[in-house]
């Protein structure tokens, strides 16, 4: 099944193709610089209960894969000779596709049998691609069934046992788009999560895809605790051509937000899009802050918002199952942006999340550009990581 921006929103041809991508150096340069070091006081909350799990530091991992240049929205340059979007999402899942796949390939490789030794290495690999213990422990549970009962034999059909439990997982966290949308009235978005996972870059990227697909946006700048996150939303707005409701640096989120879902109820908008802080001053408990932020927004929409959307960072492996616990308590999630997975091996913690949250995945990052943010959708993905590289090239 289909996230509710698939379903309901993309254009076909927005799917075929990417957008083209306004992403400018300059851009990307502020937003690296403006990365800072989670202070030790600070979100106390969250530092109480996922202590030394926090990446402290953000580290932008570059994709291996050369790029195109970016072109800006609304110039006539030419659109860039862009592989399909298929090779390109198998492309950026590369190093996971590397210390997972083509781990699986090699350990099955001139194998006869599936014996202890095979089912130990391939305990190892699902582990070191971040699929967790508890997870990689439910993979070989179904392995070893399958070859008690005689179903199984050959490796490679192991291969195949493992691709359909791990779609299965993906799965089963999916649910229908009409659960989320409102019936009437501009659809709210809050986005949350700690600082760096890459909130504020995955609005602007959702906001191109609806402005894509036809759908007027506003943009809210709930993050007033840095001038710089504020300008960051708004350069975005530029980008994207989306109005940006914003307060002057350090003023109240909260009113912010009110201003900016009345704005978008005014004037009959059909996306609000609600970027939060990942951080705040040491005196103040983030969590306290965002429940207070997500209760004022219902007073001025009832329904609102209609997505707590959390974002996590692909590269943080498991701390992101606790972060999204530590989140889900306080603010209720009902949907999940995984960022990064081009910069990290272990891709199997989308199989993780969604197996231990049950908390819908909507949106993947593969990359920093504009028509990097996918649209999540399991049997794509499953595919991506394990069909082989010549499949993709046909
Ligand atoms: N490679 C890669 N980089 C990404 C992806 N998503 C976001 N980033 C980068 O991650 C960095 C942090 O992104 P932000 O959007 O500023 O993160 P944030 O959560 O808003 O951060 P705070 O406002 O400080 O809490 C930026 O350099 C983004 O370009 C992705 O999918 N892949
Ligand atoms: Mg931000």
């Amino acid at each position: 099944m289909l996230g509710w921006f698939k379903k309901k929103f993309a254009k076909k041809d927005s799917l075929e193709e990417p957008a083209q991508a306004p992403v400018e150096e300059v851009v990307a340069q502020e937003v690296v610089q403006d990365v800072e070091i989670l202070p030790d006081e600070a979100v106390a909350a969250v530092e109480e209960q996922i202590e030394e799990q926090i990446p402290v530091e953000v580290q932008v991992e570059q994709p291996e894969t050369a790029e195109p240049k970016p072109a800006k929205i609304g110039t006539e340059q030419e659109k860039p000779q862009a592989p399909s979007m298929f090779r390109r999402l198998q492309e950026r899942l590369g190093k996971t596709r590397n210390t997972f796949v083509h781990r699986l390939d090699s350990l099955f490789l001139g194998k006869k049998e599936i014996d202890q030794e095979l089912l130990d290495d391939l305990e190892e690999i699902l582990i070191t691609a971040d699929l967790g213990v508890a997870t990689a422990q439910e993979l070989l549970a179904a392995a070893r069934d399958s070859v008690k009962r005689n179903e199984l034999s050959d490796p490679q059909a192991l291969k195949g046992v493992l691709r359909e439990r791990i779609l299965s997982f993906l799965q089963e966290s999916d649910q229908p788009a009409e659960l989320v949308l409102p019936e009437s009235g501009p659809f709210v978005v809050m986005v949350v999560g700690v600082n760096g996972v890459g909130k504020t870059t995955s609005i602007g990227k959702i906001a191109a895809k609806f402005v894509n697909a036809g759908q007027s946006v506003l943009m809210v700048a709930g993050d007033t605790f840095r001038a710089a996150a504020i300008d960051q939303l708004k350069i975005w707005g530029d980008r994207v051509g989306v109005e940006v409701v914003a307060g002057a640096p350090g003023s109240d989120p909260s009113s912010v937000v009110f201003d900016g879902v009345a704005q978008g109820v005014a004037q009959g908008v059909d996306v609000v899009l609600v970027d939060t802080a990942g951080r705040l001053h040491t005196s103040v408990n983030l969590m306290e802050e965002l429940k207070k932020i997500k209760r004022v927004m219902g007073k001025k929409l009832e329904t609102a918002p209609h997505e707590v959307m959390l974002v996590l960072d692909a590269t943080t492996g498991q701390n992101a199952i606790s972060q999204a616990k530590f989140f889900n308590e306080a603010v209720g999630v009902t949907g999940l942006t995984m960022t990064k997975l081009d910069g990290t091996a272990k891709g199997g913690i989308v199989a993780n999340v969604c197996r231990e949250l049950k908390i819908p995945v909507r949106f993947i990052g593969i990359g920093e550009q504009v028509d990097d943010l996918r649209d999540f959708d399991p049997e794509e993905f499953v595919e991506a990581l394990f069909s082989r590289d010549e499949t993709a090239e046909q």
